[in-house]
């Protein structure tokens, strides 16, 4: 009987998805997706989990999110990039770094990321990246067998320059073991290859970037730039985000 050997294997395929307005276009079922907000939401989730936060629970109302008081969670979020009001905790990851957040379950709403990960829901596996988390993403992608989405969360259905650069980097990561046949992918590992040498100078212009410095968000920006911090895979199980240790080897 004839065997497959390594170079016949049908390679999986890698899709980048680059706002939430055209992910009607990609199919979930059956994929895994990595979904990216990197600045903040998907940088927050990976480093409150990372140390010490026990869950984070994704909604997408504030109305849903205020629901969760009365279980004991923190009630986190922003909208525009402003905490919102009342709230415990808004969308910095220095927010969910501190003690208080220690062996606490969150709740958070997001303009972007959180909404991005409700569109996910058809997947077969929704995990949250960002660059404090890469080699961790990458490797966990390296041992599943699924085809992979890389899900950009952007700004309001507008392409972002930070979600596509993560993108770009987990392309560049897997282009010798994925099939990469979407114009997205392509364009998102040049971009990345530009600007790998300074994620956070490459990002000054960008537009929220200039938001967020607006609104004192440039330590955040410095932050969620930095690469490989951390070493967990939040995945979504159930309605919770959860911390999982990657795979070795
Ligand atoms: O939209 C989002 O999910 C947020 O990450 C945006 S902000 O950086 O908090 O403004």
């Amino acid at each position: 009987m004839y065997k497959l050997n390594k170079k016949d294997k049908k390679m999986r395929n890698l899709e980048v998805c680059l706002s939430p307005a055209l992910v009607d276009l990609h199919e979930l079922e059956g994929k895994i997706v990595v979904v990216i907000d990197i600045l903040r939401a998907t940088s927050c989730i990976t480093a409150g989990l990372a140390t010490g936060v026990e869950k984070i629970v994704p909604v997408a109302t504030i109305e849903e999110t205020l629901s969760y008081r009365q279980k004991g969670f923190l009630v986190a979020g922003e909208r525009n990039g402003k905490k919102i009001e009342g709230f415990d905790l808004g969308n910095s990851p220095f927010n969910y770094m501190a003690r208080e957040c220690q062996g606490k379950s969150v709740v958070i709403t997001t303009t972007n990321g959180t909404q991005a990960i409700k569109k996910s829901l058809p997947a077969k596996e929704i995990i949250i990246g960002s660059f404090l988390n890469l080699s961790a993403i990458v490797k966990y992608l390296q041992h599943k067998q699924e085809d992979i989405v890389l899900f950009c969360a952007g700004w309001k259905n507008r392409f972002n320059m930070e979600d596509t650069l993560f993108a770009g980097a987990v392309a560049e990561q897997l282009a010798q073991e994925v099939e990469m046949n979407c114009d997205a992918s392509l364009a998102a590992r040049q971009l990345f290859l530009q600007a790998r040498e300074d994620i956070a100078g490459f990002l000054q212009n960008s537009s929220h970037v200039k938001r967020l410095g607006r609104l004192n968000g440039a330590e955040d920006v410095q932050f969620c730039s930095k690469i490989d911090k951390f070493d967990i895979v939040p995945i979504l199980q159930g309605n919770e985000i959860l911390p999982h240790l990657p795979y070795k080897g």
